[in-house]
């Protein structure tokens, strides 16, 4: 594995998953996501994930307007490195999720390695009500939905980063998605060295035992050798407890209410500054690892704002 002695925090701030009836802390507006994201930045994240929504319903969109809205705002304001999804919402096709990249030409991007029934329909087994008619049906209509990205998906998208010289950060749900990632450096379609993101815990991925994120790092060790890095998003509560088995484990982490809506048990986190600070906080107290800034990270991952401005 590549090593960073620093520890890259990436936040992920409001993501495609949770619905604004579930926290009131969910940043929906481009203001608020760029507010969160800065406030996230100031408090440690180096990389901040970015998504949009509808400001007036807070839906899910891909509105390229937003999304450079969103991106300048932060712009103006940090140096964190603005990663915009490609992965939107499992509603959404590949190509109209990549469409941001040629519109923004991010440093980085997130990619995702493998199609899988991205179910969030359990989450509504916890809400009687709901603020917006859309939300409801979203998540329902997740209980018979693949999020693709199916190989002519991959080998579509992927020329699209490298012609806008955008760092691809795979996204894997599940071991096999290792299999597909090298399949596609053995191909051609991107350049290593690479960065992986395990995710564990999504409903219809791997889960979130601490096992499967050794695991997942064994293969990527016997089929990347020392031409990888690594991430974790422990989806929910795991949050923490996966992170720090990253830090310990020489990865990094991702955190943020994309991810998870809470600081504690039954304690909603009140913004995205709350999860970063916890993570610093924890990784302060119980690894001897410190944060890195946005520009070691810049040199770390090779991105081409190590040179330039990043957008
Ligand atoms: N929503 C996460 C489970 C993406 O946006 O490309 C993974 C993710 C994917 O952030
Ligand atoms: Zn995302």
């Amino acid at each position: 594995m590549r090593s960073l002695d620093n520890i890259i925090v990436s936040c992920a701030v409001t993501g495609a998953i949770h619905v604004p009836t579930m926290s009131p802390h969910l940043p929906v507006t481009p203001k608020e996501i760029a507010d969160e994201a800065i406030a996230a930045a100031d408090a440690g994240a180096s990389i901040v994930h970015i998504h949009v929504r509808d400001p007036e319903t807070g839906e899910p969109i891909t509105d390229l307007d937003l999304f450079r809205d969103v991106a300048e705002r932060i712009h103006a304001e940090s140096d964190v490195i603005i990663q915009p999804t490609t992965g939107g919402a499992p509603t959404m096709s590949p190509k109209e999720r990549v469409s941001v990249v040629p519109e923004l030409k991010p440093e980085m991007a997130s990619c995702n390695m493998g199609s899988i029934n991205f179910g969030l329909y359990p989450l509504l087994e916890k809400y009687d009500s709901f603020d917006y008619a859309w939300e409801r049906e979203y998540l329902e209509s997740t209980r018979d939905l693949i999020f693709k990205n199916t190989f002519e998906d991959l080998e579509t998208v992927l020329p699209i980063f490298s012609q806008h010289g955008t760092m691809a950060e795979l996204e894997c749900y599940d071991v096999g998605h290792l299999y597909n990632a090298k399949y596609i450096v053995d191909q051609g379609l991107i350049e290593p060295p690479i960065h992986l993101q395990f995710v564990l815990g999504i409903h219809g991925g791997i889960g979130t035992d601490p096992e499967n994120l050794s695991h997942m790092v064994r293969i990527a060790e016997k089929l990347f050798g020392d031409t990888f890095s690594f991430s974790v998003i422990g989806a929910g509560k795991s949050e923490f407890v996966r992170g720090i088995q990253s830090i310990d484990m020489g990865g990094h982490v991702r955190v943020g209410l994309e991810d998870n809506l809470y600081a504690g048990p039954g304690q909603l986190a009140e913004s995205n500054a709350e999860l970063v600070e916890k993570i610093v906080s924890l990784a302060d107290d119980l690894t001897t690892r410190e944060i890195a800034t946005p520009d070691e990270v810049r040199e770390f991952l090779e991105l081409k704002g190590r040179t330039n401005t990043a957008l």
